[in-house]
């Protein structure tokens, strides 16, 4: 199966006929060959978008708020398609990819054609002045969009919707690993009637496809998730270019549970927040630490409960880990767990590889629990991004918080407790941008979305991302008083 660039409402090759290889991680084969686009690719979708963009800037908010709530529509009509191409390019559960990914992908669409109907700034009367100040919040011009393979939909509609929305045209590259959904997403796109160059989808690599978005000089704002590595490589180009940035990146989040919390609940969850998507979310809680007088009783029940996840086929509904997205990012997880004895730690359960029954050449590994001793080892300072946790222990509310905190990263903490005090002590102490108390992922698209430290800059959701994709303008007017 070939995909093609969706350039000014068309598919098309690219121009230097360069392709990469698509691989289903299921079976660890290639099914298909995708664009690897060049500069001149990115030109002719920059061109497309900026030609497009006086027209869709002028558009009536009911007309944008119309096409985007068609999109989103759309994509629930074809969710069982969209959701097989997801599960079939990223190596998740399809289970999933029916209830989290494609379902999000329509409310991103559907959040921001309401949101964008109540976007609204304030006008200041300077009294005794005889003036008035009041605000435009205009759109940019054409703004790049890059996201990554772990929830590829999900997360590329996370940010064309307020972009568009917000009257931009965009040029968006999703991951050369899962690259289907958003090609899916160009057909929809047309059938919902958006206008064509508003949105352009390059498919390509990040070092020259993604690399030619970011250091185009008209393409004014980059929004991007992905590797705190590449959004440090790509913050040092756009950043002498003035450009606005929206930096998702990496985390390695604490899951800290305490011995008054809903044990049962904390213990379905935490299954949940620790293997979900094989692990490969950026606000999975890959740091478990538990208080100690309930240390060992969580050990063995965690063990339990994971022991019984399901790892095969991702096409199979029962399955609950489906297959690693590459055989790069497999090795790479491997290689953590292959450290773990020489780093002090004690693999509790699982690391293995597994032979999935006519899936022998698929990329899978054992949800995988290592006990570990010193949060400063490398298994609890660097991101992992796999089905692996560890586990430490704490004795005091003082020690537990100082453990989650001790990380370049910022993203998210989850916490578990019922005691109110220690909430609000540790909601305000937390050095991270989300934190989840007696759940996890529960997600409100009004809220703001991002991280501290080196989990990013900015923050995406709600009219946080509307503000991020306008030019605030302020214009004051002065008048003559009454004769
Ligand atoms: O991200 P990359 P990958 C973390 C996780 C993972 C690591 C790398 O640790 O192991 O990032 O994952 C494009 N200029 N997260 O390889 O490489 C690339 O083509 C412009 C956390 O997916 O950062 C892809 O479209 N673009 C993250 C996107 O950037 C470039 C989710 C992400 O690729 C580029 C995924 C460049 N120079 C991985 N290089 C999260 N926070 O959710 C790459 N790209």
């Amino acid at each position: 199966m070939n995909i093609q660039n969706y350039i000014n409402g068309e598919f098309v090759n690219p121009i230097k006929n360069n392709w990469l290889d698509n691989y289903n991680p299921s079976i660890g084969e290639v099914y298909g060959q995708i664009p690897n686009s060049t500069k001149e690719d990115v030109e002719n979708a920059y061109l497309a978008a900026a030609k497009a963009f006086s027209s869709w800037s002028n558009t009536t908010l009911e007309e944008r708020s119309n096409i985007l709530s068609k999109i989103a529509h759309l994509i629930l009509e074809k969710l069982d398609v969209l959701a097989a191409a997801e599960s079939k390019d990223n190596g998740k559960p399809i289970s999933l990819a029916k209830q989290v990914d494609i379902p999000r992908a329509a409310s991103n669409f559907q959040f921001f054609a309401n949101a964008i109907t109540q976007f609204s700034s304030e006008s200041h009367e300077s009294i005794g002045l005889n003036a008035v100040n009041f605000t435009l919040r205009q759109p940019i011009g054409v703004v790049g969009c890059i996201s990554p393979w772990n929830l590829p939909l999900y997360l590329f509609t996370w940010k064309i919707a307020p972009a568009i929305a917000a009257g931009n045209c965009v040029v968006a590259k999703p991951s050369e690993i899962t690259p289907m959904t958003a090609y899916l997403l160009g057909e929809i796109c047309n059938e919902a009637g958006l206008p064509e160059g508003v949105l352009n989808i390059v498919h390509g690599l990040g070092s020259t496809t993604g690399q030619a978005i970011v250091a185009h000089p008209n393409i004014k704002a980059i929004s991007f998730t992905g590797g705190t590595k590449t959004g440090a490589h790509i913050a040092k180009v756009a950043a002498p270019m003035f450009k606005k940035l929206s930096l998702e990146l990496g985390g390695k989040n604490p899951n800290i549970i305490f011995a008054d919390c809903n044990y049962d609940k904390m213990l379905e969850t935490t299954v949940r927040s620790s293997f979900a998507n094989q692990g490969q979310i950026c606000l999975c809680g890959s740091r478990i630490l538990v208080e100690e007088k309930i240390y060992e009783k969580f050990k063995k029940d965690f063990i339990k409960k994971v022991s019984e996840l399901k790892v095969g086929n991702p096409s199979d509904n029962s399955t609950n880990i489906g297959a690693i997205v590459s055989a790069e990012h497999l090795e790479k997880v491997k290689s953590y767990i292959d450290i773990a004895e020489q780093e002090g730690g004690r693999i509790l359960f699982g690391g293995n590889k597994v032979i999935i029954k006519n899936c022998e050449n698929g990329y899978y590994l054992q949800p995988t629990i290592i006990e570990v001793t010193n949060n400063r080892c490398r298994l609890n300072q660097e991101e992992i991004f796999g089905p692996v946790v560890t586990l430490m222990s704490f004795k005091t509310d003082k020690e537990a918080l100082t453990l989650a905190n001790d990380t370049k990263y910022g993203l998210s903490a989850t916490l578990w407790t019922n005691n109110l005090n220690r909430t609000m002590q540790f909601s305000k102490q937390l050095q991270t941008g989300i934190i989840w108390v007696n759940t996890w992922m529960l997600r409100d698209l009004r809220t703001p979305f991002g991280g501290q430290k080196d989990s990013g800059v900015g923050r995406e959701g709600g009219f946080e991302a509307l503000r991020f994709f306008t030019e605030p303008k302020n214009i004051c007017i002065q008048y003559e008083s009454p004769s």
